[in-house]
C-alpha cells in the first residue's frame, strides 16, 4: 500500500518537508479555498501539485471534491452543479491526479459529540456519546419527532441529561457536532457562522421528501452524469462510507454497509466507480464486519483510511488504538498488500498526545498522534509482507 497523509494545503502548520521525514510518500489533499461547488481550475490543481511535487512527494488523492446538497437533493440548481463538477473533474485529469474521493452523506459529514475525550494515559480522543447526540437532536436542534428516533430507555436518559447540563457543555456540543467536524470538509457550516443551529436546520429541510430510495437514485445519477469524464481521463471515483454508518437526524444515508456497497457498485458498475475503504466508519457498525468487506471489496477499493473504533455496551463508540478494536487492520492490511497492493492509504483520526495538546489541529488531525499511527501501520505491512 502506498502511504499516503492527508494535508490541509498551504496553509497547514504541518509542512511537506515535516511529512518528508516520517515516510509519507504521497499526499492526500483538495483545493480547501474553493468554495463547495465552484470549478477547480486547471490553474490552481497545477499550482498545488508543482508545489507538493517540489517537495519530492506526490499528489495521490484529492479528499475531497465535495458533491454539493443540491446534486445530492436534487435541487434547481443541480444540472450546473453537475456541470462544474465535471468540469474540476476534467482539469484534475488534465492534471494527472486521478483518485478523488467524495461523499454523499446529506447535510452532515462525519459525527462525534466529544473532540476532546481523556485517555488513562494523558493523551485524548473523539468519542461519539450515544444520549449526547440524542440529547442534541431532541433538546437544541429541537427536531420534529426526533423522540421517536429513540428508545423509551434513552429520551429517559436525555430528560436526565437536561437537569443536570450546563450552558457551556451545550455550546460544546453544537460546537462539535455542526461546527469544528464539518467546517474544514464540507463547508455547509463553518466556523464563525452565527447561530449554526438555526442554519443546520435550515440544511435540513432541504432534504425534506428524500427518502432512501431518491437518494439512491439521485447518487445514480451522479455516477453516470460522470462516469464519461472519468473513463476519458482514467479518474477513479471512491465514495466514502457514512460515518456512523446508519441513518441521523431522518436523513436517509446509503453507504453503510454491505448491501448498500453492493448496491452502489452495481448501480454504476464501471471500474471508475469505486470505494474508499474506510474501516474506521465501518467498523463503527455493528453490522459490519470488516475484514471481511476488504476481502469482498478490496478489488473496487481505490482508496483506504486505516482507522478503527471500538463499540462500547452502551452503544457509545470510541477511537480505538490502530492495532485493536472493530476495524481488525492487521487483517484489512494483509488482505490489501495480496489483492490491491498498490492502494493508497492514510491514517486517519490520531489521538491528540504529547505536544499535540498546544497546537489547534482540525479535529483528528493531531500531528503526533497520525504519526505514531502510521508508523504502527508500517509496521504491520512491513510484518505482512515479510
Ligand atoms: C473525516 C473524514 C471525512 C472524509 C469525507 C470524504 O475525518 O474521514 O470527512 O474526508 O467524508 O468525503
Amino acid at each position: 500500500m502506498e502511504k499516503t497523509w492527508r494535508w490541509f494545503g498551504k496553509k497547514d502548520k504541518i509542512t511537506l518537508p515535516m511529512l518528508r521525514q516520517i515516510g509519507v510518500e504521497g499526499i492526500v489533499t483538495a483545493l480547501h479555498d474553493v468554495p463547495n461547488g465552484e470549478i477547480w481550475t486547471l490553474d490552481a490543481i497545477l499550482d498545488l501539485k508543482k508545489h507538493i511535487e517540489d517537495a519530492g512527494l506526490r499528489w495521490s488523492v484529492v479528499e475531497s471534491l465535495p458533491v454539493s446538497e443540491a446534486i445530492k437533493y436534487a435541487g434547481d440548481d443541480c444540472e450546473q452543479l453537475l456541470a462544474n463538477y465535471e468540469i474540476s473533474l476534467e482539469n484534475l485529469g488534465k492534471a494527472g491526479v486521478t483518485t478523488v474521493c467524495y461523499n454523499f452523506m446529506p447535510v452532515i459529514d462525519w459525527v462525534r459529540t466529544d473532540l476532546d475525550h481523556p485517555w488513562d494515559d494523558g493523551s485524548s480522543s473523539l468519542y461519539f456519546d450515544k444520549i449526547r447526540f440524542a440529547y442534541f437532536d431532541c433538546c437544541i436542534l429541537k427536531r420534529d419527532d426526533a423522540e421517536k428516533d429513540y428508545s423509551e430507555d434513552e429520551i429517559r436518559r436525555v430528560r436526565e441529561l437536561d437537569k443536570v447540563i450546563s450552558e457551556s457543555e451545550k455550546d460544546a456540543l453544537i460546537d462539535a457536532i455542526i461546527v469544528k467536524t464539518q467546517g474544514f470538509v464540507n463547508g455547509n457550516i463553518r466556523e464563525g457562522d452565527q447561530n449554526p443551529v438555526e442554519l443546520f436546520r435550515r440544511l435540513l429541510d432541504l432534504y425534506k421528501g428524500i427518502d432512501r430510495d431518491k437518494l439512491r437514485l439521485n447518487m445514480k445519477r451522479f455516477l453516470e452524469c460522470i462516469m464519461p469524464v472519468c473513463e476519458k481521463y482514467g479518474i477513479n471515483m471512491c465514495v466514502h462510507p457514512d460515518d456512523p454508518p446508519r441513518q441521523l437526524f431522518g436523513l436517509p444515508r446509503i453507504v453503510t454497509g454491505s448491501d448498500d456497497i453492493r448496491w452502489l457498485l452495481q448501480a454504476v458498475d464501471n471500474p471508475h466507480n469505486g470505494l474508499t475503504f474506510c474501516a474506521g466508519s465501518l467498523s463503527a457498525g455493528l453490522h459490519n464486519d470488516v475484514p471481511q468487506m476488504a476481502e469482498e471489496f478490496a478489488p473496487r477499493t481505490r482508496f483506504v483510511h486505516l482507522r478503527s473504533t471500538n463499540v462500547l455496551d452502551n452503544g457509545d463508540f470510541i477511537e480505538a488504538s490502530h492495532l485493536e478494536g472493530r476495524g481488525h487492520l492487521i487483517d484489512v492490511v494483509r488482505t490489501f498488500e495480496k489483492k490491491n497492493p498498490n492502494v493508497p492509504m492514510r491514517v486517519d483520526h490520531g489521538r491528540l498526545m504529547l505536544d499535540d495538546k498546544e497546537k489547534t489541529y482540525n479535529p483528528g488531525y493531531s500531528f503526533l498522534g497520525r504519526m505514531f499511527a502510521l508508523a504502527q501501520m508500517e509496521g504491520v505491512m512491513a510484518a505482512v509482507r515479510n
